[in-house]
């Protein structure tokens, strides 16, 4: 047995010192010599023909170095960007994406030329003089007018607006005529900004002597970038490396390829010197990735006694103008939409829609908070219309038998639904809530509580169910571990800690794993030429599960190295050695022992075991058995104005189960973050354009609102633990559960606060606007 104090320990991110002492770096801290500075010119508008382009102003601009448009950059990049076929394998159109436009633009900032100057003023103030001549086309911005076979089509020439139509489980309507109550429900889901602190940004270098690439970028997961660069620049991979230093939070938006992540390498093949090109805010709310952009058509039955019996479930999916290299992973939604309860059917249909806004991706959660969201809207609607308590009509339809099979077929590892709300319930004082609201209904004040259960599929993984899903690379992950000769362990992975805390978890798995103290153990990550041949990223709050579980792998690999060495040692048969605390001795003898320090500087001498080569280094490759499941009960307070549907958010209660835990004080961090964004989306944020013109309407961040720690109580966190069975450490994923929990229980205690006036449903964002007018509707 190794020691086993550092797994479980509260202990303080060691990256923090760093990062909040402005020692990070991030990729405008980084400069090579001569380099040049990239601005993009982009189509003001949503959908139009590029009639001419006329280079000449410019051209003749100070500072100007080049500028390409599609001509150029084609002689240099090849093929088109690309889509996963993600949970809907066979679609009916991908519009051909190229990184830079030739004919027709179908988003507002979609790009059309590049400048490369001296300087970024310079780059900025040529791109200006750029005149170019489009033919405006009618733009489809709305969803139901899309699908519309009249309505304009986001590409010209195409059939229709269709990206894809997949009935996973079609409806039996019988079941549903069987319920004592149906309730439907039209539930949207706003396009999100996924605004990360640091936009995103690519340095590149190309040596023509060595026809290598070396490129800087914001990233979750740099081999992924330089697997389709050395695609599209027709290069080996290893002559190209992608380092993604520190990286000012992701969110899902910086996993795909983007435009910019070709140009700019492509602009330095062409004009021999190291470009680069850092977002601006306005550029990263119009040209990266949206989330979310959903809406959901839901019908759901139940019996008098509150059983639950049907859900039919449409998703209309807002692909924007191309599919996302991950867009249809969204479509989750519809496989999780039945969420920690027993439904006698199901039934669920996923529509992508193309239209002419900027493409959606994944954004923190990616359709489980989608998911989460319809499944605990639905179930409060069944409550209110059986007169039944949220809670109560919870606990009777919970899932209480694990492993689970669900109607879609995944295996749900572990759970213990009951026990996790029960919590909650205990640290909300849920009893005393209901009488306080029931007091201040008495006194005109509009009191809610909300409740929301989650649960969760993450931690991809595994092989088998994924390659499938990205179109050929299986998730699983990678960790190299090596053991320095005076003890010292640096450990390389194939995840990217960009906010998570890895540099802090991973080191902690290592140490107990290998008997080494926590000081002496490095994490490195981001930098493709570094560790093994191929890492998959970090995203899906996989990191953990996946790629915890190889570092955990690769340390025992050298844990079994070091015992036969010390077998050798001592002269004593392999299977007599005993490895515990981090020593070595022979059953029976533990005075006489050996630290894993001196085995690994056996390790590098002479006299070794027979055909044993020096060394104490190890590579592994983790590929879970299935997915995990975390979950959870959130628990939302608020009280309503009714004369300005202002939202007071009183109190947060969340009880999360991410089964065993590396780190409480981190996973406690992620879950803050997680539940601030999911609070966003329900009170606050939403991406809008104009229903016409297409023109995005909130290109600041003084249009779109992004609340700050102001806007939030002090969140009460609780947990319980029931470890996965899935993997040997017990962990199940925590980066996005506050995201896919936060967002409905907030909107689930407005519209109980608001029932007395007849509201049953509320939209996102919740803003006083949109709450005042239905105030007055339901008071008139
Ligand atoms: N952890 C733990 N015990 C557990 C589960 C997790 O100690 N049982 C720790 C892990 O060791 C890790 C952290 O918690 O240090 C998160 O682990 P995990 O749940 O595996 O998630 P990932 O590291 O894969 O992170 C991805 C997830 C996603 S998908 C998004 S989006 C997201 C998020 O994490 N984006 C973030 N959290 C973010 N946090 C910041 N600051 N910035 C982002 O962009």
């Amino acid at each position: 047995m190794a020691i086993t104090t550092m797994i479980g320990a509260k202990i303080h991110r060691r990256e923090d010192p760093r990062l909040v002492s402005g020692e990070g770096r991030y990729i405008d801290d980084f400069t090579r010599p001569g380099t040049v500075f990239m601005s993009v010119v982009r189509s003001p508008h949503a959908h139009a023909l590029i009639k001419s382009i006329d280079l000449s102003a410019a051209s003749k601009a100070p500072g100007v170095v080049a500028i390409y448009t599609y001509k150029e950059i084609a002689k240099v990049i090849a093929g088109t960007m690309p889509a996963a076929p993600a949970f809907v394998a066979d679609k009916k159109q991908v519009p051909p994406r190229f990184p830079i436009a030739e004919k027709e633009v179908a988003y507002q900032g979609e790009p059309v030329a590049v400048v490369i100057a001296e300087s970024k003023g310079k780059a900025a103030d040529a791109a200006n003089l750029i005149d170019v001549d489009y033919e405006v086309l009618p733009a489809v911005m709305d969803l139901d007018k899309a699908l519309d076979p009249k309505s304009p089509k986001a590409h010209t020439g195409a059939p229709d607006n269709l990206g894809w139509d997949l009935t996973y489980i079609p409806e039996d309507p019988s079941v549903m005529k069987g319920a004592d109550v149906v309730v439907k429900q039209r539930i949207l889901q706003q396009r999100l900004a996924p605004t990360p602190m640091e936009p995103r940004g690519v340095l590149a270098e190309y040596s023509h002597p060595d026809q290598s690439m070396t490129i800087w970028m914001s990233s979750q997961n740099p081999h992924f970038i330089r697997l389709f660069l050395a695609g599209a620049l027709g290069m080996p991979e290893t002559r190209i490396r992608v380092i993604s230093p520190d990286v000012g939070g992701g969110f899902g938006a910086k996993i795909s390829p983007y435009s910019e992540d070709y140009l700019v390498p492509a602009a330095a093949k062409l004009s021999g010197r190291p470009v680069k090109w850092i977002e601006t805010r306005t550029e990263s709310i119009m040209t990266t990735t949206h989330g979310r952009g959903q809406i959901f058509d839901v019908e759901a039955g139940a019996m008098k006694d509150g059983t639950l019996v049907a859900l039919k479930v449409t998703q209309y999916l807002d692909m924007g103008a191309y599919v996302g290299t991950f867009g249809a992973f969204q479509a989750v939604a519809c496989l999780l939409s039945t969420g920690a309860y027993n439904w006698k059917h199901v039934s669920a249909r996923t529509v992508g829609v193309l239209t002419n806004r900027v493409p959606t991706d994944p954004y923190r959660g990616a359709g489980r908070p989608e998911a989460t969201h319809l499944c605990e809207r639905m179930i409060d609607l069944l409550a209110g219309e059986l007169k039944m308590d949220p809670v109560a009509i919870r606990k009777k339809n919970f899932i209480t038998e694990f492993p689970h099979t669900s109607h879609f077929g995944l295996v749900y590892d572990s759970g213990a639904y009951e026990k996790a709300m029960d919590k909650a319930m205990e640290i909300a004082g849920y009893e005393k809530l209901r009488k306080e609201q029931e007091e201040a209904r008495k006194k005109g004040r509009y009191l809610g509580i909300g409740v929301s259960s989650w649960i969760e599929i993450c931690g991809f993984g595994p092989s088998a169910a994924t390659a499938p899903a990205t179109g050929g690379l299986a998730l699983v992950e990678s960790a190299q571990v090596r053991v320095f000769p005076t003890g010292s362990v640096t450990v390389y992975v194939g995840t990217h800690s960009h906010g998570q805390g890895h540099d802090t978890t991973f080191p902690q798995i290592v140490a107990d794993t290998l008997g080494i103290p926590y000081d002496m153990i490095e994490l490195r990550h981001g930098d493709t030429a570094e560790g093994p041949a191929f890492g998959y990223g970090t995203y899906g709050s996989r990191s953990l599960a996946v790629g915890g579980m190889a570092v955990h792998k690769a340390s025992k690999k050298i844990v079994d190295k070091a015992k036969k060495i010390a077998a050798h040692i001592f002269e004593a048969a392999e299977e007599d050695v005993v490895f515990d605390q981090g020593h070595f001795y022979v059953k029976g003898s533990p005075d006489k022992r050996k630290a894993m320090g001196e085995i690994a500087f056996a390790a590098y001498g002479a006299g070794l075991p027979e055909e044993m080569e020096q060394g104490l280094e190890a590579v592994a490759y983790y590929d879970p058995t299935n997915f995990v499941w975390p979950f959870g009960t959130h628990i939302a307070v608020v009280e309503v104005d009714p004369e300005t549907g202002a939202v007071d958010l009183k109190r947060y209660i969340a009880v999360d189960d991410c089964g065993n835990i590396i780190n409480p004080m981190i996973v406690d961090g992620q879950i803050h973050g997680g539940i601030a964004q999911g609070i966003a989306q329900a009170l606050y944020e939403e991406v809008v354009y104009d229903d016409e013109s297409g023109q995005l309407r909130t290109g600041s961040l003084l249009d779109y609102q992004i609340p700050t720690a102001n806007e939030f109580p002090n969140f009460e966190l609780g947990r319980t633990i029931t470890p996965t069975p899935t993997n040997e450490l017990g962990v199940k994923g925590i980066g996005e559960a506050g995201t896919i929990a936060s967002s409905i229980a907030v909107i689930n205690a407005i519209c109980d606060a608001l029932s007395p006036l007849g509201i049953k449903h509320v939209d996102m964002p919740a803003s006083p606007d949109r709450l005042w007018k239905q105030i007055k509707e339901a008071r008139n």
